[in-house]
């Protein structure tokens, strides 16, 4: 017998939030097993490997059952509204000569939110949603010039195939970007991450790319884009990846990668607390550091027990793309805090502690990695 729900339903008229100390909760637990991180040794590749990517997915993946079946439609403030294949995009896009490769590196608005105290409860993340591909498509641009912007056109806003419930909200994910920002030529419609079809996990068949910015904007499974005359107030653009000092505060938008670095975790770790242990001597360490809007890093420092110092540092070639910075250190015998810290070239750098945010969006502190160094 089903049970009758009258006065609270828990999915569609959900207790507020709280935020939490302590332990992970089991909906916590269920999100992280859902949604892996990078495993941060493999920082070492300048193109993260697939599996290794990390991967950020509000609802179930869609199942698709081939590329040839795929539609992608535009509609709205638009003078001729089209309806394509993936296959037929594919083929134009191939015919026109408008087929490119970006190397990029996604951020999800969320990492590091685990760090802040109290944590919001979501998807848990410590350091690790980051991760660099080469994706390959078309600029959306090219799309929207084909169906042409009305006078009135404001917002695109596209939308995935997925669907589910948040806050009591039934949507699928969906989220707009301002008509300059969707013009933008770096902007992408992609098919093909490192030299392959995208994976169910990362979007499969099609998925925008919004480099520079964090992670939500790069809609997966997009099937529709719509062009409207006014500001998207769905839930994923203004019922989150806002970023809000309380719950009073209507806050700002959640849009570009602030400056951030990592440090691949120096020596062996210990299975089940991944604390590091090292030799005495010379320590090779090494990381990424990035930021958003293309703007490139000029300096990573790095720091051993308050001591600051400058690391070397090799300037990508892509403007999306993470820099990879190395630094020799000579560790002696004793447990000691190690850490990172990167600065762009508008002079924005990473703060020491997590700057507040209610659902810890766009914590960009410095990560702290203790390591224990003894003669074994
Ligand atoms: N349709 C759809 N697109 C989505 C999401 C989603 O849940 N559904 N998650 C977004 C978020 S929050 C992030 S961080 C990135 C993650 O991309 P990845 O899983 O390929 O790393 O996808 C974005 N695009
Ligand atoms: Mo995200």
């Amino acid at each position: 017998m089903p049970v009758q729900l009258n006065m609270s339903h828990p999915i569609l008229s959900p207790p507020k939030k709280q935020h939490q100390h302590g332990d992970y909760s089991q909906s916590e637990v269920t999100l992280a097993n859902r949604n892996n991180g990078t495993l941060l040794e493999t920082l070492q590749y300048d193109v993260t490997p697939i599996g290794a990517h990390y991967l950020l997915n509000h609802f179930d993946v869609p199942y698709v059952d081939g590329t040839s079946d795929w539609q992608i439609s535009i509609s709205g403030e638009v003078n001729r509204s089209l309806t394509t294949t993936l296959d037929e995009l594919v083929k134009q896009a191939t015919q026109q000569d408008l087929t490119r490769t970006r190397r990029v590196t996604l951020e999800c608005a969320g990492n590091g939110r685990a760090n802040l105290k109290p944590r919001w409860p979501s998807q848990p993340w410590q350091v690790e949603a980051v991760g660099t591909s080469d994706w390959l498509g078309m600029p959306l641009k090219n799309l929207l010039q084909q169906a042409s912007l009305s006078d009135r056109a404001q917002e695109v806003v596209f939308y995935g195939a997925d669907k589910g419930i948040d806050g009591g909200n039934i949507h699928h994910f969906a989220r707009s970007l301002s008509i300059k920002d969707a013009m933008h030529e770096d902007v992408m419609l992609v098919w093909q991450m490192n030299g392959q079809l995208l994976l169910p996990q990362h979007g499969y068949p099609l998925r925008l790319i919004v480099p520079g910015w964090y992670g939500m904007a790069s809609v997966k499974w997009l099937n529709k884009i719509e062009v409207i005359d006014h500001a998207f107030t769905g839930h994923q653009q203004t019922g989150t990846y806002v970023y809000r000092t309380n719950s009073d505060d209507n806050g700002t938008p959640v849009t570009t990668i602030r400056v951030k670095s990592l440090l691949i975790p120096p020596g062996i770790p210990d299975w089940s607390s991944r604390k590091r242990l090292v030799q005495p001597g010379l320590v090779a360490l090494t990381g990424r550091a990035w930021s958003g809007s293309g703007v490139p890093i000029v300096k990573v420092e790095w720091c051993c027990d308050d001591q600051w110092h400058t690391a070397s540092l090799e300037t990508s070639d892509n403007k999306y793309a993470w820099s990879k910075w190395a630094a020799d250190w000579q560790a002696t015998v004793g447990k000691h805090t190690l850490s990172c810290r990167a600065t762009d070239a508008e002079g924005k750098t990473q703060p020491l502690t997590p700057p507040w945010d209610i659902a810890g969006f766009g914590n960009n502190a410095v990560q702290q990695v203790e390591v224990w160094c003894e003669e074994f």
